[in-house]
């Protein structure tokens, strides 16, 4: 049997540092009749940007199948559980809460805390309600408010059963990849949108903290926020300013304001018409002092210099790669841990999200996912790593508890370290899942 291996002396080892698996409410549930349509169905429906063709009505039929989905995290031995909450499921047309929502995940909050598993809660994980993308969605800043006034009722619902609130998961993908780049729900490709989006995301964020801090102040509240290290071509001086822009533009964008109540001064370099809309206070709210910072890793970047846009991408030669396309380079996490941990005093940090798509392979029932043990064996020594250079960081989600529905790539790349069969809907634990099963089982008291 395959084994994950952490070194000898790593806090990782310990009963103290926290360990889950992570989902999220569209790419599991289903359930789609007890909600209200979200930017995805819609998304899903139009012809050509879902590469499978589907959608998310059925999923993992996690709407129906969540007593026995948790006997399966259950059996894992996590200490947690990363969950996203659906708002179109929770919150009426008219503002008003929805019992069946609210009763469905209050079931699944409760049957955690029998299990001694805690429940930590996204509370938006992009499904946005298809009604407020009628009114222009992350475009219109009243969006902001719709969303603090959402966790405003989640919280009074589901009080003390949490452990911990993320407001968002990723604005990075909701507002780069939905209104920008136009590959994600709701499918605006306009340049001009996607820091406008950002900074509604942004605000949302601030104004759902206050909310937080109000409504739940024992919960760990925080943020969860996705990067993708960027890395020069060449040592020359045209690629490392290329790569630098880049990391402003996609990561530090979304980190800056939140820690240091400000955007990356490339902002100024901006046409006017790509900048965000900032009013008078917009910032202090941003920057609201969280309890933690949820970070999610997969790859890393490579670019170049280039005339035209100062920066392009490019997809090195000969690299290992995963199923979906993106390089393993375990490297770039301990160094991204490092280097945010240099620029910013930090929160207590969790990696809530770290994980390969691997197209498995089944013998005798097994399923055989060696190349996904190896990556989170060497992305979890990348993490360890970057706690023996002084990081904090408290716990680590792996994504996904299941194979789910990956969004644009729909049911065809499988993140899962327990294994979907769509037809059937059953789960097979991976060897993968087995490995990390044993790793948390092994960790001592100290
Ligand atoms: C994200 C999301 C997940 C994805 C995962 C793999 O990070 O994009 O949080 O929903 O499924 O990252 O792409």
């Amino acid at each position: 049997m395959m084994k994950l291996s952490l070194p000898k002396n790593s806090p990782m080892r310990s009963t103290s540092f926290t360990y889950g698996v992570a989902t999220a409410s569209f790419q599991i549930e289903g359930g789609v009749e007890d909600r209200l349509p979200c930017i995805w169905d819609t998304f899903c429906a139009t012809p050509g940007k879902i590469a499978d063709n589907s959608n998310g009505d059925i999923a993992c039929d996690h709407y129906h199948r969540w007593q026995d989905d948790i006997e399966i995290i259950s059996s894992l031995g996590v200490d947690a559980y990363r969950l996203s909450l659906s708002w179109p499921r929770l919150i009426k047309k008219d503002g008003s809460i929805n019992e069946l929502g609210v009763s469905y995940y209050l079931s699944i909050l409760n049957r955690l805390r029998d299990k001694g598993i805690k429940a930590y809660v996204t509370l938006y994980h992009w499904d946005l309600p298809q009604h407020l993308e009628d009114d222009g969605g992350w475009l219109n800043r009243a969006t902001a408010y719709k969303f603090q006034d959402y966790v405003k009722k989640v919280v009074l619902a589901f009080g003390n059963k949490v452990h911990s609130y993320a407001t968002l998961n990723e604005p990075f993908c909701s507002a780069y990849l939905g209104y920008e780049a136009g590959i994600h729900a709701p499918g605006h490709a306009d340049v001009n949108y996607g820091k406008k989006a950002a900074h509604h995301l942004l605000l949302a964020h601030g104004l759902a903290m206050e909310t937080l801090k109000k409504y739940s102040p024992d919960t760990e509240n925080g943020i969860v926020l996705n990067f993708t290290p960027a890395y020069p071509e060449t040592d020359s001086v045209r690629d490392k300013i290329a790569a630098e822009y880049a990391d402003d533009y996609f990561n530090q964008w979304y980190i800056k304001p939140i820690l240091d109540g400000e955007y990356p001064a490339i902002n100024q370099q901006l046409p006017k018409e790509q900048q965000p809309e900032i009013l008078p206070g917009d910032m202090e709210i941003i920057s609201q002092p969280l309890d933690f910072l949820g970070i999610n890793f997969y790859t890393r970047a490579v670019y170049r210099h280039n005339l035209a846009n100062i920066y392009e991408e490019i997809q090195l030669p000969n690299v290992d790669r995963t199923d979906i396309g993106w390089e393993i380079y375990p490297q770039a996490f301990t160094e991204l841990l490092v280097s945010l941990d240099t620029r910013y005093t930090l929160p207590p940090v969790f990696i809530t999200e770290n994980g390969a798509a691997m197209a498995d392979i089944c013998i005798n029932g097994e399923v055989a996912d060696y190349g996904r043990v190896d990556y989170y064996d060497q992305h979890l020594s990348a993490v360890a790593q970057a706690i023996s250079q002084g990081v904090d960081i408290k716990g680590y989600f792996a994504w996904s508890l299941m194979d789910n529905f990956e969004w644009a790539e729909g049911y065809r790349k499988r993140f899962g370290i327990v294994h979907v069969d769509y037809e059937t809907q059953c789960r097979t634990i991976k060897a993968s899942g087995l490995a990390y099963r044993n790793l948390i089982a092994s960790r001592t008291d100290k």
